[in-house]
């Protein structure tokens, strides 16, 4: 008897795992069908892909039971996929839903916004009776591609379910429901911060009785305002590796070179030495306090050797994600491998252990360059890579990739290469490095090491084809320079792509963090060495985007 949670076996349940600990709440798995009976209120936390859930439940013999206990009037909790197996079909899949509220999923438009909808957004409430600890001030993270439309007028029936709405683009979806025992967020509080903890918590104390009573919503009609309210995302990056006495810390790199220099004042005996700026997971939960809107752990070295057999990084995971509840990106080996014994590991395992492990994403670097030469030569997708491979499973909102380029220079007055028509032009009044000179972004691989015949810009439109959900654009002639983020190239790559975009590479000051969300559309920027350094706070990056009315989350 108690509280369960349906885990479907692919995706981060973990981190509502985590939640429900950190809160106090103990829980038994679903473990079988007749588990069912023994809860008295159950959690489902669905992530990843409606597809893939579905298919997982079948398989289990757990889909039937998850509506038969849904109907029995005990209270439910549906997070993400778990809001919208609720509903009678998904244009993301060829399987039905539990079609308990009657209309269908949708995708949403790309033509006024970036999909998937990545962020944190509000949560306007349709009604205030019977609260369920939504708070309207507060922001909620997001993360799908597609979503219920706020249609009052075509599905009466199914938005007497709507409990919130939310704005995205010009579109109107439902982004919470709530009738009778049933209460299912699109959103994920349990990667909301505090916000989100709260709403879990005030349901989880809420008597049994408040939870089979809720009313239906009454029918409004409400129209988009002008602008939406999604914020723009601060995010934290912690490039990890080995030292030379094997112990995994925070690095940072002067254009990807780790090691302390002997010139730049340090002792003597440190020179060369891979550059500490302290633990992972300490770090992480720092930032996670200050108020940092996602968090990025990238192994940095991963490339060398078999993710799989490294219990330290997957441990650094397991424990950051016990104490941030915000959003876990991991990066670093995500690819197929062969570990020592000689048993094949896929791209597709790795990302799932450290899902399992807590991470909400996975940021694919080297891979995603092969993947789309591949693509580039072959024509058309194969299905076979980590992007499609990971993508299919999990979605493709865990699907991030993360570009490594370096300024390639031309002559311009004779250049007529295949990177004609991508070619930037150094501005007369800009930096005089830059002046009357012209450049393409080329692609690296193994951390800046090894340069690609591919363009940053073919990257991202391959990568997009194939599937992932963001990029994350770095620059490695910014990287810990503090000059700033190349406008340039972030604007090369937002113009031309749908998807999400992360600015990296070269934040000096908090002013930069003005400059790149004035300049360009990144819907996120994100920092390492002055955040590590503590020359600049987060608090300090969000007073300065709010006094420019950038919209930010508190
Ligand atoms: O190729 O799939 O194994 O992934 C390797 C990952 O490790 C890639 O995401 C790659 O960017 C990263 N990486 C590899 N070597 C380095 C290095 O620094 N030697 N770090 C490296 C890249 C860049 C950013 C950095 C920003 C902001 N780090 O993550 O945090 O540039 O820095 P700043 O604010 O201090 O300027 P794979």
């Amino acid at each position: 008897m108690g509280l369960y949670l349906l885990d479907y076996g692919a995706g981060n349940v973990q981190s509502l795992a985590n939640s429900l600990a950190s809160l106090g709440h103990s829980f038994e798995w679903i473990q079988d069908p007749s588990d069912f009976q023994k809860a008295t209120s159950l959690v489902f936390p669905g992530v990843g892909a409606f597809q893939t859930a579905i298919e997982h439940l079948t398989a289990r013999n757990l889909l039937q039971p998850l509506r038969d206990y849904i109907l029995s009037g005990k209270p439910y909790f549906g997070i993400c996929i778990g809001m919208q197996v609720l509903f009678q079909s998904s244009a993301e899949a060829q399987s039905r839903g539990l079609a308990i509220i009657p209309c269908p999923i949708e995708q949403f438009h790309d033509d006024d916004k970036t999909v998937p909808h990545m962020g944190w957004n509000a949560a306007d409430l349709i009604t205030s009776q019977h609260p369920e600890g939504v708070n309207p001030t507060s922001h909620y993270y997001f993360v799908h591609s597609y979503c219920a439309k706020y249609n009052p007028d075509v599905y009466p029936e199914a938005m007497q379910w709507a409990y919130t709405t939310t704005q995205y683009g010009q579109e109107l979806f439902v982004s919470s429901v709530r009738k009778a025992n049933v209460f299912a967020t699109q959103f994920h509080p349990e990667k909301s911060g505090e916000a989100g903890l709260k709403l879990i918590d005030e349901w989880l104390r809420k008597p049994e009785s408040e939870h089979t009573s809720a009313p239906a919503a009454p029918l409004i009609t409400r129209v988009p305002a002008p602008m939406h309210k999604l914020t723009k995302r601060i995010v934290a990056c912690m490039d990890v590796r080995a030292n030379d006495q094997g112990d995994l810390v925070v690095t940072k790199g002067d254009q990807y070179d780790v090691r302390e220099k002997a010139e730049s004042g340090v002792v003597a005996n440190t020179a060369g030495a891979v550059r500490n700026l302290g633990k992972p997971v300490a770090l992480a939960s720092r930032y996670y306090q200050a108020g940092a809107d996602e968090l990025c752990l990238l192994n940095i070295t991963s490339f060398r050797h078999s993710p799989l057999q490294d219990q330290p990084m997957l441990a650094v995971v397991r424990a950051a994600a016990e104490t941030i509840f915000v959003p876990l990106t991991i990066g670093g080996g995500i690819k197929d491998t062969v570990d020592p014994d000689g048993t094949k590991r896929t791209a597709l395992e790795v990302a799932g252990a450290y899902f399992r492990a807590g991470a909400d994403k996975v940021s694919i670097g080297s891979e995603a360059v092969f993947a789309v030469e591949r693509l580039l030569s072959a024509g058309k997708p194969d299905g076979t890579s980590a992007i499609e491979t990971i993508a299919r499973v999990y979605g493709k909102q865990a699907v991030v990739v993360s570009i490594d380029p370096r300024r390639a220079y031309v002559d311009p007055t004779t250049y007529d290469g295949p990177y004609a028509n991508e070619l930037v032009y150094g501005k007369e009044d800009g930096p005089e490095e830059e002046r009357g000179k012209a450049w393409w972004y080329q692609c690296t691989v193994s951390g800046g090491r090894e340069t690609r015949p591919l363009s940053a810009l073919q990257l991202a439109q391959g990568v997009e084809r194939l599937g992932a959900g963001e990029v994350l654009i770095n620059s490695i002639d910014r990287d810990g320079t503090g000059k700033g983020f190349d406008h340039e190239l972030l604007n090369l790559i937002r113009k031309n792509v749908k998807i999400p975009i992360v600015a990296s590479s070269g934040a000096g000051t908090a002013q930069h963090f003005v400059d790149v969300f004035e300049r360009t559309d990144a819907e996120a920027a994100l920092a390492a060495g002055i955040f590590h350094r503590g020359e600049v706070g987060i608090q300090e990056v969000k007073i300065a985007l709010k006094n420019a009315n950038i919209n930010v989350r508190d």
